[in-house]
């Protein structure tokens, strides 16, 4: 739906979201020249040339992005995956887990994504493949049952990410301190809830989300909602609209009206989806700043964004 413009698309000045003490490679906004001193100084000494960690960015994954790089249907890594049987796990119904097959680019940050009522991971499993070659480690999952309701799929979304990152055979590939949350529907809901329960979480993306909760102040991650103009099952005006009209205005946040969509939308390979989910992610669970010319200027309404409402990111 169409709203009036508001103030939202002021460039924020706001210092970071969130202290973090244990990631010390974050910006901090010192002077370029130095920087610029600094990256020559370690360019020269230790690599002699590019690497896929950016000089003042440990965390920084693969080459410099495009436009068409974030909308191409694979990333520049080579993916891999491995099944990972419900039997074997607890809290959460079992998965795929889709990851870089190379380690020469040391950890990456890690996604788990929810699929919604009814549906199985074969609802979400193209973002699978999709993410992971950009440089993610991403399990999909399925729930417990296939009629959980939200707060169970965010219980069952942390669930996973802790599998992920304690006990499953891609432990070592991962940075723990870098996760993420994504679902569709009641797995959208879910990411909510998961992002509520857990503050440390670095980025959420819900896909046309359904929750029974319309009021989301808790949120202290950087969250991106995207809603479908043509969603009857989990319509704007009472779900992401409301949903991200909540999130506190200090927040990295935004919301992306998918134009000319259902509620099913994400369950197929969507570029408009892919392209911003890996904008936000890299930004927010990599701190790559290489992506915020994706997502400041907000996107324009266009073909496929029916309205974009949001904030620049924050520096941090
Ligand atoms: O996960 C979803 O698709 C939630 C929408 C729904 O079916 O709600 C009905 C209770
Ligand atoms: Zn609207």
């Amino acid at each position: 739906m169409q709203h009036p413009r508001t103030s939202t698309t002021a460039p924020a000045r706001h210092p970071a979201h969130r202290p973090s003490p244990a990631r010390p490679g974050r910006r901090t906004g010192r002077p370029a020249a130095l920087a610029a001193t600094v990256g020559a100084v370690v360019g020269l000494t230790l690599l002699g040339g590019p690497t896929a960690h950016g000089a003042d960015n440990p965390y920084e994954r693969g080459p410099a992005p495009t436009e068409s790089s974030i909308e191409a249907a694979r990333g520049p890594y080579a993916v891999s995956e491995t099944t990972v049987s419900r039997l074997s796990v607890t809290g959460f119904g079992g998965g795929t887990v889709y990851y870089p097959t190379s380690t020469a680019d040391g950890t990456f940050g890690a996604v788990a994504v929810s699929p919604g009522y009814t549906g199985t991971q074969s609802s979400i499993s193209w973002l699978g493949p999709r993410l992971a070659s950009q440089g993610f480690v991403v399990l999909t999952i399925d729930t417990l049952s296939t009629l959980d309701q939200p707060d169970s799929r965010g219980a069952q979304l942390l669930a996973a990410l802790d599998y992920l990152t304690r006990s499953s055979s891609v432990r070592g590939r991962i940075d723990s301190t870098r996760l993420g949350v994504m679902g569709h529907s009641m797995g959208g809901g879910g990411s909510l809830e998961a992002a509520k329960a857990r503050p440390s979480l670095q980025a959420a993306i819900p896909l046309t989300p359904w929750n029974l909760d319309k009021t989301w102040p808790e949120i202290k991650t950087p969250t991106l909602i995207f809603g479908a103009d043509g969603d009857t099952i989990a319509p704007v005006a009472s779900h992401a609209e409301p949903f991200y009209n909540t999130l506190p205005g200090s927040l990295d946040r935004a919301y992306l009206e998918l134009n000319g969509a259902t509620h099913f939308t994400p369950n197929t390979s969507n570029t408009t989806i892919a392209k911003y989910s890996v904008a936000w992610l890299k930004r927010f669970i990599d701190d790559d700043t290489r992506y915020e010319q994706f997502l400041c200027p907000l996107p324009r309404p266009g073909l496929t964004i029916e309205e974009y409402r949001g904030n620049c990111p924050h520096t941090s």
